[in-house]
C-alpha cells in the first residue's frame, strides 16, 4: 500500500516537472524524425484505454499494478490511458510525449534509495537501465571479469530489441570474447518445444541453449559469422570453425547456412580411426529447418525427426541428426537406435568419462 502511494506520488510529480517543463502536446522527435502520436500507439495496441476513471491518480493507481505499464496520460476529456513499450514505433519512447507522462525509473533493474541511482541487471545500462551493449566484447570495456555473464544484447538498437545470450569474456592483453550459443554436458533434457528453442532456455552455464532468434539477430546485423564447435572429452577434443555462416529467420524456420569449413584441429587422443579425418558434422545440414517434436520442418515426410531422436536439431529426410549438441548423453556409438543422439562417425564416446565431456557450439565475432 506504502509502495503503491509512493509510486503514485513519483508518478504526480513526473508529471507535474514535464507538464512544467512547457512540452507541448506531443513532441516531434528531431533526432529519429518519428511523430509520436497516440492515436497510432492505440491502433499498435501499444496504449489502452481505462474507463471510469476519476482523476490522474486513479489512472496512475491502474499502471501500477500492470507491470508492462511504462506510464499513463489523462487528457482533459477524463480519458485514461496506459501505455506500454512501442517497439514498432522505432524511435518513439513514452519519453518523447508529454501526454505520456510518467517514466518508471530502473527499466532492467532495482532503485537504490540510498545512491538515488538504478542498479541495473542482465547487461543493462544507463541512468534508467534501458540500454544495453551490441556485443559480447563490449563487456570487456565495461569492465566485466573473465568468464561467462548472461546478459541482454541489442546489436542493432541498443536497447530496443534485446536478447539475453551467454558471453564467455576474457579480458586483457589478448582480450577474447564469444558468444556461447549452446553448451551441454549430456545430463540435462533438450527435448523442448519450438518456443524454447526460438526464445532458448538454460539450466546452468554448461547446459545451455541461446534462442534461435538470438542466433539469427547475431549472424544478421551482429557481424557474428565464425561458428566455432567444440567436442569436448576429458582431455582431448575436435574443434572446428565454420565460415560465413548464417542463419535465417522465423519465416524461413531458420535455415542454416556457412560457406564451410575455415579451421579444423583436434587436441590429445581425441578417437579418430586411423587414416582418416573429420569432416564437419554441420556439412549436411546445409540449408535445412529447424524442427522440434511440436514444429515439425524437417526434410522427411514420414518422421517427426525431433520427436524421434529426443531434441530439436536441423534433420536430413534420414533424421540422422549428424553432431546432434543438444543429445543427453555421449556413450552411444555404431548402429544408430532411435535415440541416438550424438554420433560422430568412428568415434567411441563410451571409452571416455562421460561426466567431464561437454558440447559447445558458440559464436566468434
Ligand atoms: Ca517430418
Amino acid at each position: 500500500m506504502e509502495i503503491t502511494a509512493i509510486a503514485v506520488i513519483t508518478l504526480i510529480i513526473s508529471t507535474l516537472l514535464l507538464k512544467c517543463s512547457g512540452m507541448a502536446t506531443s513532441i516531434f522527435n528531431l533526432e529519429s524524425s518519428v511523430f509520436c502520436d497516440l492515436s497510432d500507439r492505440i491502433d499498435l495496441e501499444c496504449s489502452t484505454e481505462v474507463t471510469d476513471v476519476r482523476n490522474l491518480v486513479h489512472c496512475a493507481s491502474f499502471c501500477d499494478s500492470d507491470a508492462s505499464c511504462i506510464g499513463v496520460s489523462f487528457d482533459k476529456n477524463r480519458r485514461c490511458f496506459l501505455h506500454q513499450e512501442c517497439p514498432m514505433i522505432s524511435g518513439c519512447t513514452v519519453e518523447d510525449s508529454s501526454t505520456l507522462s510518467m517514466t518508471k525509473y530502473c527499466k532492467h533493474g532495482t532503485w537504490n534509495a540510498t545512491s538515488s541511482s538504478c542498479v541495473c541487471v542482465d547487461g543493462f545500462w544507463g541512468d534508467n537501465c534501458s540500454q544495453c551493449y551490441a556485443g559480447c566484447h563490449d563487456l570487456i570495456g565495461a569492465g566485466y571479469s573473465q568468464g561467462h555473464h548472461r546478459v541482454y544484447l541489442d546489436p542493432e538498437h541498443y536497447g530496443m530489441n534485446p536478447f539475453l545470450v551467454q558471453c564467455y569474456v576474457s579480458p586483457g592483453a589478448s582480450s577474447y570474447s564469444s558468444v556461447q550459443l549452446l553448451k551441454n554436458q549430456g545430463f540435462e533434457n533438450f527435448n523442448r518445444t519450438w518456443l524454447d528453442y526460438v526464445k532458448g532456455f538454460y539450466y546452468d552455464t554448461d547446459n545451455m541453449w541461446t534462442g534461435l532468434h538470438a542466433w539469427h539477430q547475431l549472424s544478421k546485423v551482429g557481424g557474428c559469422n565464425k561458428l566455432n564447435y567444440l567436442f569436448a572429452l576429458e582431455t582431448s577434443g575436435l574443434f572446428q570453425t565454420l565460415d560465413n555462416f548464417k542463419l535465417e529467420g522465423r519465416e524461413t524456420k531458420y535455415k542454416f547456412s556457412f560457406d564451410g569449413v575455415f579451421q579444423s584441429q583436434t587436441y590429445g587422443v581425441f578417437p579418430l580411426p586411423p587414416n582418416s579425418s573429420y569432416d564437419s558434422c554441420f556439412d549436411p545440414l546445409q540449408n535445412f529447418r529447424f524442427s522440434t517434436w511440436d514444429s515439425d520442418h524437417d526434410e522427411s515426410s514420414d518422421e517427426n525427426c525431433a520427436a524421434r531422436t529426443g531434441s530439436g536439431w536441423w534433420f536430413s529426410s534420414t533424421c540422422d541428426n549428424y553432431c546432434n549438441f543438444p543429445g543427453y548423453g555421449f556413450q552411444f556409438w555404431g548402429d544408430k537406435p532411435d535415440y541416438q543422439l550424438l554420433s560422430l562417425s568412428g568415434a567411441n564416446f563410451s571409452e571416455f568419462s562421460s561426466q567431464n565431456a561437454h558440447v559447445a557450439v558458440f559464436l566468434h565475432c
